[in-house]
């Protein structure tokens, strides 16, 4: 029998993509570089569906019915030009390679250009959901051609996640669009986090509640407009008890967040392209301070708030803290929908961010109930500009906004560190302001460098003649 699909690259990502693939009726092609986990993959698990077990590239490929389809689940970057290597000269024109680990978007536009020369459709997809998503149905986000999503999309619809029987997969757009949204993706789920994180911290020095019962609070919120797979987890993750200590485990996890490198691209890319995701920005900055040992000690001594009055949290603090993590929680995905747009004209992709939001729903770490209001926003006939505009967006955010403001004061006053929250609240206050002052920083540009400005009651460029007599010019 001539195999369906071939995967190669069977660590935990590609062999649970496999298992899946064969589950849902596919024969799959298997092979690693070491063939050991190959036959691992066909010992512990050959029964659940058809498996062709391949030694080499030449029998994956010789396996595959055409045009051929390969999934290639290896570590990004050299790794995956390796691969890429030794499959290509084995292909035929029509035939499709697919990279569905975490590439760079701009490795993706090389190597899709590349390939393209030689008629091999090369498919950039972001898989995201971890292992679990992987096996039991991912969020899939394909880019590359039109042409080959047509032979391709039907099998990746197949293993994706569902929601209300809508796959979470679907064409992003050319090259490098699916690498470039899965990168995305990654940086909103770092504000996201970084957000939840600080509004346990809120409660827990703020209210002085155990990490149970903040656990029953987020699984509480679980239940309301928050619910999303990163609250669940957060209250999973809080009501663990440490086998060692007997205590909380979140009390001995060192407070040194990592990171692979997703969210400082996300920054990095969105700096290139001028869109202010500040709320990533500072999720990224948060979990680089966190491992900056020298700094914290360096800086442990220093005073907090000199006095804090007794009493001044109390119930509705809870309330409070929820909504503000409501509201800073649209602001981060609004800043992320708007760096996928300037990517998006930047390379020509033509993102449809209502899909994307669609099938965000399911699978992925970021799903949430919330993405159906933003599928409803960009679906509407009235495109919002920004999401922070949408109706509901809008109208969710007046709700909040008293909230938000008193936990940032709040925050400020105990001394407790809320980046997210306030960057958050600063980009709100920001873009509804009737002016910025950033006409001050043009008038001292204007007096340093004579970079010009312009003025709101005339066309044209102006200079002040600041070591002059101080008239204006035009420029
Ligand atoms: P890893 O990222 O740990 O990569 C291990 C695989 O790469 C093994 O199959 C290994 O083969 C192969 N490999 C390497 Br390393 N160098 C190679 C080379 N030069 N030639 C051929 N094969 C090579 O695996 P993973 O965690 O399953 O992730 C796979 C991809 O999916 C990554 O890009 C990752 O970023 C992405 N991703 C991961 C997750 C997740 O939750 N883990 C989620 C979403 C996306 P060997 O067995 O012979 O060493």
């Amino acid at each position: 029998t001539q195999a369906q699909i071939g995967v190669t690259g069977l660590a935990v990502m590609g062999a649970n993509l496999a298992r899946n693939l064969a589950r849902h009726g596919h024969t799959v092609a298997v092979h690693n570089r070491s063939h050991h986990r190959t036959k691992a993959l066909i010992e512990e698990h050959g029964h659940e569906g058809d498996f062709v077990a391949c030694e080499t590239p030449e029998e994956l490929v010789a396996a595959l019915e055409r045009p051929r389809r390969v999934l290639i689940m290896v570590k990004a970057g050299a790794p995956t030009d390796a691969v890429i290597e030794e499959f290509a000269p084995l292909l035929e024109p029509g035939d499709m390679l697919v990279d569905g680990g975490n590439a760079h978007f701009a490795d993706t536009r090389r190597r899709e250009a590349a390939l393209r020369e030689q008629g091999i459709h090369f498919v950039g997809a972001g898989v995201s959901g971890g292992e679990e998503g992987a096996l039991l149905g991912p969020s899939i986000m394909p880019g590359g051609s039109a042409e080959s999503y047509e032979a391709l999309g039907p099998m990746l619809e197949d293993i994706a996640a569902k929601v209300d029987g809508v796959p979470c997969c679907t064409h992003i757009g050319p090259d490098g669009a699916g690498h470039f949204v899965k990168m995305v993706h990654n940086g909103i789920e770092y504000a996201d986090m970084q957000l939840i994180a600080e509004a346990y911290d809120l409660l827990r020095q703020g209210l002085g509640r155990s990490p149970a019962e903040l656990a029953d609070v987020f699984a509480a919120w679980n239940e309301g407009e928050l619910s999303s797979y990163l609250i669940e987890i957060t209250a999973e993750v809080l009501r663990q008890v440490d086998a060692a200590t007997g205590g909380p485990l979140v009390d001995v996890i060192a407070d040194r967040a990592e990171q692979k490198g997703t969210g400082r691209w996300t920054v990095q890319i969105a700096l290139d392209l001028g869109v202010p995701v500040s709320g990533i920005a500072e999720a990224v900055f948060a979990r680089s301070l966190s491992g900056h040992a020298d700094l914290r000690a360096a800086a442990r001594g220093l005073p907090g708030p000199s006095r804090v009055p007794a009493g001044s949290v109390g119930e509705e603090f809870v309330e409070d803290v929820r909504r503000a993590l409501y509201a800073s929680k649209i602001v981060a995905y609004a800043q992320g929908f708007d760096q996928i747009g300037a990517g998006s004209a930047e390379y020509g992709w033509d993102v449809d961010p209502g899909a994307l939001a669609t099938i965000w729903r399911g699978g992925c770490i970021i799903r949430a109930v919330f993405l159906d209001r933003i599928r409803e926003a960009y679906e509407a006939e009235d495109k919002p500009v920004t999401l922070l505009a949408a109706p509901y967006f809008a109208e969710a955010l007046t709700l909040a906004q008293d909230s938000w403001r008193r936990v940032v004061a709040k925050a400020a006053e105990l001394g407790i560190p809320v980046p997210g929250f306030s960057t958050a609240l600063a980009y709100y206050d920001s873009l509804r302001a009737e002016r910025l002052p950033a006409a001050l920083i043009q008038g001292q540009r204007d007096f340093f460098g004579a970079h010009t400005y312009q003025r709101v009651d005339r066309e044209g460029s102006f200079h002040t003649l600041w070591s002059g007599d101080r008239t204006e010019v035009e420029a």
